[in-house]
């Protein structure tokens, strides 16, 4: 049984991946335990100058779930969890799975708009933060929701930071050491239920949250794991977000961990401190996205550090230059694997024996043999001949059929038959590789980043002076999109420069990676001949560098 407000498989399709073996009855939240009576007294997890065995990790992740409990924490609530890389993400992640608790991740650059819609949205009961973390007051902020959201009983703050009112002896700020107690025998999780939340790149003005399961995210992190070889002599440096799902299961920490291998977390993925963590744990594996592959191979120039031992560097989340794909193996050392994923499920990749044409030019195939994909015309939804570029619909074993409490959003997002209409335009080679050819949803990625066009709208139309305003990407060389609004200003009122703009978003509580790169006023918007604002001209108009004015 799935968390009221999610979508469930089709029972026939349910049986169907569980007879294949792709559904096995996992709980996440029993893994480990079961890692530890496996790899014992090997190391798990390297953390700054902290090194975590399996065993020590499932003592902790015991102690806390029992705490959890102690606190109030049923199974089925949810729970925002927002950390960086660090131990206690992993361990407060799994210890909620251990207790039935439903995390939703969130990123640490989330403000206040975000994390209230998230808390809101999911009637989330607690809120794990990192107290006082890159200069903002993440404590401050759960009281501040907590405030306006019933629902909200406790903020749970990490270890060794601080932050306003931890002290204050209301009950609401638990620090999260505070929490762990004797272990307690819990019950298990239902593997058809929800385990966690990933939150979506969106095209919405609000961000959709998906539902993992147990059982399909099991599948996807042993899946993928498989697939790259990981085994107990594997490292895999957690270079990006752990929050994102590239990094935590692609095969990403949860495959490491299930193949008996250690994770390093970095704490950002600059090159300083991945190439230092590389050389001094002799990482094998890593995944980034290509903004940072680019800042990699800039310093490389620079650095002496020892990678030889990195093996395979993964590389998604964002279209790859064939010119940057071409230059991971000679300049870096390693092998490139392409990687096309989303939250929401499908991944591909390509593969150890794929052609070099291949791995340059393509995202590879499918995960599983389960995928189903399909490219239509977006407008009519029939299937394209092969070869040629339309929408990527897909459905499987991990790929989710609904958003959580989404409904409305989900009538469009789905087909009929439970197909999920990716927004990306792709095409598939006569050998059944992917290759990404552009997008028909209205997002901007930058850097790693996904920004729903409509969010920033949404609001910077509440900007005195704005009347209108359109979002669209516009191509950058490091970043590979930035934010440009084209504005349409009140006659009447001034109209407000990027930098006040910025400002009042910021002051809205949005996180800093939405703020429009660029702000250009016009008269008016050109309009698609059905009414709607014409986001290709626009798009179109934005790269022009003659169009450009400032
Ligand atoms: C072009 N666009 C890509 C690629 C994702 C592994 C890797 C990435 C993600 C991820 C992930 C792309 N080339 N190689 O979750 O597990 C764009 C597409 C896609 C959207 C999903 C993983 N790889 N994209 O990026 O949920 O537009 O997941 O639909 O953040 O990123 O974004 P997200």
């Amino acid at each position: 049984m799935m968390l009221d407000g999610c979508t469930p498989w089709p029972a026939e399709t349910a049986e169907r991946y569980r007879r294949a073996g792709q559904w096995r009855g996992i709980d996440l939240g029993s893994l480990p335990r079961a890692w530890a009576d496996a790899y014992g007294a090997a190391t798990a997890l390297v953390a700054g100058p902290e090194r975590i065995s399996y065993d020590e990790l499932a003592d902790r992740v015991d102690r806390r779930a029992a705490g959890f409990v102690r606190e109030g924490v049923r199974p089925g609530d949810r729970i925002v969890l927002q950390l960086p890389n660090v131990a206690q993400f992993v361990e407060t992640a799994f210890a909620l799975f251990r207790a039935g608790a439903k995390p939703v991740f969130s990123l640490t650059s989330h403000r206040a708009q975000e994390v209230r819609h998230l808390c809101e949205l999911s009637g989330a009961s607690g809120y794990v933060v990192p107290g006082l973390f890159r200069g903002f007051d993440h404590t401050a902020l759960g009281r501040q929701l907590a405030a306006e959201l019933p629902a909200l009983r406790r903020v749970f703050v990490m270890d060794g930071t601080s932050g306003t009112g931890a002290a204050d002896g209301d009950g609401l700020v638990v620090p999260l050491e505070k929490v762990d107690a004797e272990p307690l025998p819990l019950p298990a999780n239902d593997p058809s239920d929800v385990a966690f939340f990933l939150l979506s790149g969106g095209t919405t003005a609000l961000p959709k949250l998906i539902p993992r399961t147990h059982d399909d995210y099991a599948y996807q992190t042993r899946t993928v794991a498989g697939q790259s070889g990981l085994g107990p002599g594997s490292v895999y440096l957690a270079a990006l977000p752990v929050e994102f799902n590239f990094a935590w299961g692609c095969p990403g920490v949860v495959g490491t961990l299930s193949s008996g291998g250690t994770v390093v977390l970095a704490p950002d993925p600059t090159a300083d401190d991945c190439f230092r963590l590389i050389e001094a744990e002799r990482v094998t594996l890593t995944s980034v996205v290509p903004t940072v592959a680019r800042l990699w191979l800039e310093e490389r120039q620079w650095s002496d550090a020892d990678l030889s031992s990195l093996e395979v560097l993964q590389i998604g989340g964002a279209r790859l230059e064939p010119e940057l794909a071409a230059r991971i193996a000679p300049e870096l050392g390693c092998r490139l694997q392409q990687v096309f994923g989303m939250a929401e499920g499908l991944l591909t990749m390509t593969r150890p024996d794929d052609d070099p044409h291949a791995v340059l030019h393509t995202q590879g195939r499918p995960v599983s043999e389960a995928d189903e994909v399909l490219i239509v015309d977006p407008s009519t939804g029939a299937p394209v001949p092969v070869g040629e570029a339309g929408e990527l619909l897909t459905r499987g074993p991990y790929t989710l059929r609904g958003y959580y409490r989404a409904p409305e959003h989900n009538a469009r997002a789905f087909t009929e038959d439970g197909f999920y209409r990716t927004g990306d335009l792709a095409s598939i080679t006569p050998e059944g590789r992917l290759v990404v050819e552009g997008r028909i949803k209205d997002v901007v990625i930058r850097g790693g980043d996904k920004i729903a066009a409509g969010e920033v709208e949404a609001h910077l139309v509440t900007v005195p002076g704005i009347a209108t305003a359109a979002v669209v990407p516009v191509p950058d060389e490091f970043l590979g999109e930035r934010i440009y609004a084209f504005l349409v200003s009140r006659a009447e009122e001034e109209a407000p420069p990027l930098s006040a703009l910025k400002a009042a978003l910021q002051e809205r509580g949005l996180a800093d990676f939405k703020l429009p790169d660029r702000a250009e006023y016009v008269a008016d918007l050109p309009l698609t001949p059905l009414g709607k604002i014409d986001k290709k001209v626009l798009s179109a108009a934005a790269a022009d560098p003659e169009y450009s004015r400032d």
